[in-house]
């Protein structure tokens, strides 16, 4: 049977990019509904080869869809994802709205895909952060393989992070400099063109921004408790790809040539890492737009610690940080036959 989809928040930077992932699945896919906000209305969408009209969220009836893949925002996803549900169509959400509910599975295939079937209890199933999901899924191999004390982790995220204005504001901010037309900062909270910010979203009470809480909790949820986080994220002026070095602390010994080899065996990585000589070779953000792998490069071994590796993470955050992650969810709903409706 085919499975028929909303895609809610179909003009967004991750919205564009789950419409274009879900046109080239392998499931059967049947209709396809681009739902947004009536700002949108009237607005085109491509899908595959065919061109969607915008819906409008207030009206467009769900029952006609057996899955809702969301990416409004969180207030739009506290508001719209019950409801939704209660037609029994599954919501798959990419907002954070949702994703430390008990009651709510946060799952990233290649790394808790069981997780996925505890869905029914609200019919919701919640997307990772994006710097939380590259994160674990090079995590995941060495916590079975060797078992994860503690992560120390900073990351170098780009700007479509932040949305479509966010990318706006990088690139007139970058072109005003050289015209003597600074553009104040409007979606970051300093000036992002031929800088670095070390905050992104909002402060906490201990010091650490929301978004350093997220990659702490949500990655406790997915790979369990015994793994502790302390992250530094910060955003850098690239428009797409997040990066992260990541500094791991395992309970046992693990060489780097060992992780290179079974970071190469593992599902979703791609390891590029010819670490010396001259053909040295590692992956850049940029080098990972539009691709659906998180990469792995410069595998080393922290000389000031035991059983510590050291490594740099990279992945296209719209992709498996976003839109990616939430169309394999539905794969995995559909390849495991859990639709009720
Ligand atoms: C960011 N983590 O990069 C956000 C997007 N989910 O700003």
């Amino acid at each position: 049977m085919a499975t028929n989809f909303a895609i809610v928040g179909a003009t967004g930077n991750v919205g564009t990019e789950m419409l274009e992932i879900l046109s080239e699945s392998d499931i059967e896919v049947g209709d396809v509904y681009a739902v947004a906000s009536r700002n949108s209305l009237g607005r085109e969408v491509s899908f595959g080869d065919k061109t969607l009209k915008c819906v409008d969220l207030e009206t467009f009836d769900f029952n006609k869809v057996h899955i809702a893949l969301m990416s409004a925002g969180g207030e739009i996803s506290k508001k719209w994802s019950p409801k939704i549900a209660a037609t029994g169509a599954v919501v798959i959400d990419n907002s954070s709205a949702w994703r430390m509910d008990p009651d709510v599975p946060l799952v990233v295939p290649e790394v808790n895909a069981d997780a996925v079937e505890g869905f029914y209890k609200k019919n919701i199933i919640a997307n990772p952060n994006c710097s939380t999901i590259q994160m674990v899924v090079a995590l995941k191999p060495l916590d079975d393989r060797a078992g994860i004390k503690r992560v120390v982790v900073s990351t170098y995220q780009s700007v479509s992070g932040a949305g479509k204005k966010a990318m706006d504001e990088l690139w007139l901010q970058t072109k005003g400099i050289y015209t003597n037309s600074e553009l104040p900062a409007i979606n970051f909270p300093k000036r992002i063109a031929f800088n670095v910010i070390p905050q992104i979203d909002v402060f906490m009470e201990d010091g650490y921004t929301k978004e350093e809480w997220k990659m702490k909790v949500e990655t406790m949820k997915i790979l369990g408790s015994h793994v502790k986080v302390a992250a530094t994220c910060v955003r850098v002026p690239t428009f797409v790809g997040h990066a992260e070095a990541i500094n791991v602390e395992l309970k046992s010994e693990l060489s780097a040539d060992d992780a290179r080899a079974l970071l190469r065996e593992s599902p979703g990585l791609m390891v590029i890492d010819q670490p010396d000589g001259e053909d040295a070779n590692y992956i850049t953000p940029i080098e990972c737009v539009g691709e659906f792998a998180t990469f792995v490069s410069r595998i080393r071994e922290d000389s000031t610690q035991d059983n510590t590796l050291d490594m740099w993470v990279v992945s296209d955050n719209l992709r498996k940080g976003a839109a990616l992650n939430t169309v394999q969810i539905a794969e995995l709903l559909v390849h495991r036959k859990l639709l009720k409706k």
